[in-house]
């Protein structure tokens, strides 16, 4: 039988399930990575499943998202992290090294194997040939132990690409053509896989692009060919032996056939305050901008700063607005300061910033109020930059240069001059010195973990109830992010290993008295939130399901849900359950009180079941998407209670 790529990875790390889209499978995960945000939790759930070595074939533990030390408690979450990956048999990526997705790329990355990762943006690496997926951070800490990872089988969406992309248009206009043509949740329960004659016009960073903003999409990951530009790429990485091919068999077919010509894209830009909000740029050409924003994971290639360089060169960026440069791996940096391109930026009147995610998760860079910020990153959720009532649009590098020079944003084929051609460092630099190889296993064993005070154990979790009375304390619409869940940036990240205090944060950008509120129903049995479709989008932060469900959460009711926050939620003993009868969520109110008695029965004996709002004479029929083992693992009170009481260990 002819498979396509997706399908083949599949099919070679099957351990469970059937190949049957949107049934569960379990699969063999060859490589993790971790970042410092949802890793401190990680390694303290390895550290609870007492958990020896790692069992994967690499697993990465990478410092790049809390940067800003400001006072003890990043660094201290970055010397635990140290510790932990010389404990447990990880590489460890040094703070300064770069952010994970492109340093994966460069120096582990391997075609034919699977990647699980604790950031949504994990999927950037199915660049490489891989099938790598964002997930919560403690089904990354299982496939470390050696456990298979759990997701529905997805359907394959096959593009076809045709054409090339025409001058001043590159790979961030592809995929926010697709993000134009499908919004915020287009992707879920599928991959996309990429194939066709416009692909040899793509590098492999081009890839990198596109696939990172697969997550947008809401896919379960990203899928391009292992060809012979990813050959170039690993020899250029000095990593020429860890290729193999691994392109789709001729008659392959896909569940969903699309197309694009990437001759017919034009500029584009996401306005505020969704990646889905896209329009041409000359819709918007002439709107002031305070920032323009070079870097990220979703532009963190050579050619995207090298274009943003060739620009601005001999030029000055317009008065007043702040032209912040991102480098996103240490090795990228030498090539640009090698080639000059530092230089460039820098005269021009770049801010140059240290390698690492930073504004892009509101770690620094925030906007001035009531101005607007121009950003090559992937996502503008409300309030994410770090300024409240943020205005973020996101673009190119080519946009984004050309908007700085202007003061307002341009559509960058009105520039006067010929389009500039990158060309690549003449020597790529190969750059290993801040990426520590795991140790041997004697000396391992040896680590005692390192842990500074702000750092908190997990509390203990109890089982599911049978009887419910639980007032609903938040009414939603659609595509709540998980940034509005439980916001990042500088003031909020540093307690990311400190449950009790992230807490307090909660839902703080939809209703600053969710925390106190919820705090009050801990004792009486918690409570529900409503929500519409495509619930909890965006960052895999197992935090916006924990800190819900510390502060009483028991159930969340919405029209759909995002698929890794579904996870999280069935993790932490959260029942997710969405609306049989969409019209329904018009008859719920905040404050209204769903009750269901024989609960516990109700969710093994089906799918649907009926809750009925007290004093309203309303029955509420709802469904639930739960696996068998799923269930399991929501009646013991989430999946630390799970493998607990398991007899066999990880
Ligand atoms: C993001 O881009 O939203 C993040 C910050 O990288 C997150 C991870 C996190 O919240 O720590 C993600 O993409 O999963």
């Amino acid at each position: 039988m002819s498979l396509n790529i997706t399908q083949k990875l599949i099919k070679d790390h099957l351990v469970s399930g059937e190949m049957k889209p949107g049934t569960e499978i379990g699969l063999k995960i060859d490589q993790t990575l971790t970042q410092d945000a949802t890793g401190t939790l990680v390694m303290l759930e390895l550290e609870a499943m007492e958990l020896d070595q790692a069992k994967t074939e690499a697993s990465a533990q990478y410092v790049d998202h809390n940067l800003i030390q400001v006072d003890n408690k990043n660094p201290d979450d970055h010397l635990f992290l140290h510790s932990a990956t010389r404990r447990f048999g990880l590489y460890h990526s040094r703070p300064g090294n770069g952010v994970s997705h492109p340093v994966h790329m460069q120096r582990l990355a391997k075609p034919g194997k699977t990647l699980l990762g604790s950031d949504s943006h994990t999927c950037a690496n199915g660049c490489m040939g891989m099938l790598a997926m964002g997930a919560g951070g403690i089904d990354v800490a299982l496939a470390i132990a050696g456990e298979p990872f759990y997701v529905k089988m997805p359907e394959v969406w096959g593009i076809k690409l045709t054409g090339e992309l025409p001058d001043w248009v590159s790979a961030k206009d592809m995929i926010l053509e697709l993000l134009r043509r499908h919004d915020v949740k287009g992707g879920v329960g599928r991959v996309i896989e990429y194939y066709g004659p416009g692909l040899k016009h793509l590098s492999a960073m081009d890839r990198h692009v596109i696939a990172n903003m697969g997550a947008e999409l809401g896919a379960t990951g990203t899928v391009f060919p292992s060809d012979k530009e990813i050959k170039r790429y690993l020899k250029e990485q000095d990593r020429e032996d860890d290729w193999i091919e691994l392109l789709a068999d001729k008659n392959a077919t896909y569940d969903i056939n699309d197309e694009l010509n990437l001759a017919e894209i034009e500029p584009l830009i996401a306005k505020p305050s969704s990646p889905g909000n896209v329009v041409p740029v000359t819709e918007v050409a002439g709107t002031p901008i305070y920032q323009s924003y070079i870097g990220s994971s979703a532009n963190p290639g050579f050619r995207d700063f090298a274009i943003a360089a060739e620009i601005v060169k001999d030029s000055h960026v317009a008065d007043g607005v702040s032209f912040d440069i991102n480098p996103t791996s240490k090795q990228m940096l030498t090539d640009l300061v090698m080639e000059s391109h530092v230089a460039s930026l820098l005269q021009a009147g770049g801010r140059l910033h240290q390698a690492g995610c930073n504004g892009c998760i509101g770690m620094g860079q925030a906007p001035a109020s009531g101005r607007n910020s121009l950003r090559t990153t992937p996502r503008n959720f409300p309030g994410r930059s770090g300024t409240k009532e943020d205005s973020v649009y996101l673009c190119s590098p080519e946009t984004a240069a050309v908007s700085a020079l202007t003061g307002v944003i341009t559509d960058p084929r009105t520039v006067d001059g010929n389009f500039p051609k990158v060309k690549d460092p003449k020597n790529p630099t190969v750059d290993v010195n801040l990426l520590d190889k795991p140790l041997p296993y004697e000396e391992a064993k040896k680590v005692q973990l390192h842990k500074g005070p702000n750092i908190a154990s997990i509390p203990k979790m109890d089982e599911m109830s049978d009887q419910i009375e639980i007032p609903i304390l938040l009414k939603m619409g659609d595509n709540i992010s998980t940034d509005e869940i439980l916001a990042g940036g500088a003031r909020v990240l540093p307690f990311r290993s400190n449950l009790p205090e992230i807490s307090k944060f909660t839902f703080e950008i939809i209703d600053e008295t969710y925390y106190k509120r919820g705090k009050e129903t801990v004792e009486k049995g918690g409570h529900a939130v409503v929500g519409g479709f495509n619930y909890g989008q965006g960052s895999s932060r197992e935090h916006a399901a924990l800190a819900p469900r510390y502060l009483g959460l028991r159930v969340a009711l919405v029209k759909d849900f995002a698929r890794i926050h579904w996870q999280n939620l069935v993790n932490f003993g959260v029942l997710p359950l969405t609306f049989v009868n969409e019209e329904d969520y018009d008859l719920l109110e905040q404050g209204d009180i769903l009750e269901a008695s024989g609960l516990r029965s109700k969710v093994v004996a089906g799918n649907e079941f009926t809750l009925s709002v007290k004093g309203k004479n309303q029955l509420i029929k709802v469904r639930h998407a739960l696996s068998e083992r799923q269930i399991e693992i929501m009646l013991k009170g989430g999946i630390i209670n799970w493998v607990k009481d398991r007899k066999v260990k990880p």
